[in-house]
């Protein structure tokens, strides 16, 4: 059986015209999944090369959110593009030399494109399900493919410029850049079939932004219900599965302050007696849900007061749980310096529940829900 051919599309949808408009919010959607991507991966990195801002307290809970909400409203998108240019996959080679070089270039960087492409919508999408099946580290090979992504994505429109605005400045239904063979109209217009895909899209966020948004919380049907969970706060890591259901809650419990020789082993009573900061704070998770709540605790930085640690030393935060990636965590310097970097005992007026990471949690401004770390039994400083 011989494979097809781009005569045998005929429809009068998989026309440029229809491929650059999509094209234009896809490239837009995946823009802003690289920079808020590349801003996230930076922000967990245990030993930033740049300093990034402890405030305004909520401007990763608005990146995040974006990301993975470009990330979904890719996915329409993608499918519509892909449909749209599926024909070329079958054109036939050139026969001059010259030419076949240049067209195996241009089809194999469209290859690297629609690989990465699928590959970051499949494991982001997963990934902020929860779902990890597979063996590789999510976070480097994500970041990783992302710049491949981006790479090729800027190579496309590079080499499609002209095309892309031709299509983009004549009417929606000239036909100047259509193959040959596409004559069959159908029922759909292709007016129709782009705003088909904005509504595809338009609804793809709508049914997982409340994850972040409270007010979609209830249209949000496949996201994380962001009022779910204990104290009204979601949960990615229960006491339980970090093994902690019974050192949390031990009458041995202490937090244990540490710069150089010098300690200081304090009981959750100790920190009680201490002076308290209040401070609304989000939790916002690399998944993309994030909820703002009330919390209650002492000051990292008056901890640190008590080892004389200088102002602006980073401080690795330790947990109760004895394995896991997010057990220690790093807290940059700019950070432990600030005044809303708390070590919280209480939510929302009331102690912490067991979930929560009773006795005490990190809970700092502008900071990865990943390293707000639960259960801390220890603070040093780094260097
Ligand atoms: N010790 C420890 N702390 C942790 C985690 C963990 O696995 N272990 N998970 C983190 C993640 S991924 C998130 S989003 C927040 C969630 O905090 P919450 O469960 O109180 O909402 O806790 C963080 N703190
Ligand atoms: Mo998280």
């Amino acid at each position: 059986m011989r494979p097809p051919a781009p005569e045998h599309f005929t429809s009068r949808l998989r026309s440029p015209a229809v491929a650059a408009r999509v094209g234009t919010w896809l490239g837009i959607a995946f823009g802003l999944c690289f920079l808020t991507g590349v801003y996230s991966h930076v922000a967990q990195l245990p030993d930033p090369w740049i300093a990034l801002p402890t405030r305004p307290s909520w401007f990763y809970r608005v990146t995040q959110g974006l990301h993975v909400t470009a990330g979904v409203a890719s996915v329409p998108l993608l499918l519509v593009k892909l449909w749209s240019v599926y024909p070329h996959l079958f054109t036939r080679p050139p026969r001059a030399r010259r030419d076949l070089l240049l067209h195996g270039l241009e089809r194999a960087s469209i290859g690297v494109l629609v690989a990465a492409a699928v590959f970051q919508l499949v494991t982001g999408i997963a990934n902020s399900a929860q779902w990890y099946p597979w063996a590789f580290s999510f976070r480097a090979t994500h970041y990783a493919i992302g710049w491949v992504a981006i790479g090729a994505l800027v190579i496309h429109i590079a080499v499609k410029l002209p095309t892309i605005q031709q299509a983009l400045t004549s009417d929606i239904d000239d036909a100047a850049l259509d193959r040959p063979a596409m004559s069959a109209s159908g029922g759909l217009s292709r007016r129709g079939l782009v705003r088909t895909t904005w509504v595809a899209a338009g609804l793809a966020v709508l049914a997982t932004a409340g994850s972040t948004v409270p007010a979609l919380r209830r249209v949000s049907v496949l996201g994380v219900r962001s009022g779910d969970g204990p104290q009204g706060v979601p949960v990615n890591k229960s006491a339980r599965a970090a093994g902690v259901l019974e050192s949390a809650v031990s009458p041995d419990f202490r937090l244990v302050v540490a710069h150089g020789d010098l300690s200081v082993s304090l009981t959750s009573a100790d920190l009680a007696e201490m002076p308290q900061t209040t401070a609304d704070l989000p939790i916002a998770c690399v998944e993309g849900w994030s909820a703002s709540a009330t919390w209650t605790g002492v000051r990292v930085r008056a901890l640190l007061d008590l080892v004389g640690a200088p102002v602006g030393v980073p401080v690795t935060v330790t947990s109760l749980q004895e394995h896991g990636p997010y057990r220690a965590t790093i807290l940059p310097g700019n950070f432990a310096a600030d005044d809303l970097t708390l070590l919280a005992l209480r939510l929302d007026g009331e102690p912490l529940d067991i979930d929560h990471g009773f006795p005490c949690r990190l809970i700092a401004p502008n900071r990865p829900g990943v390293l707000q770390t639960k259960w801390v039994t220890r603070l040093e400083v780094s260097a």
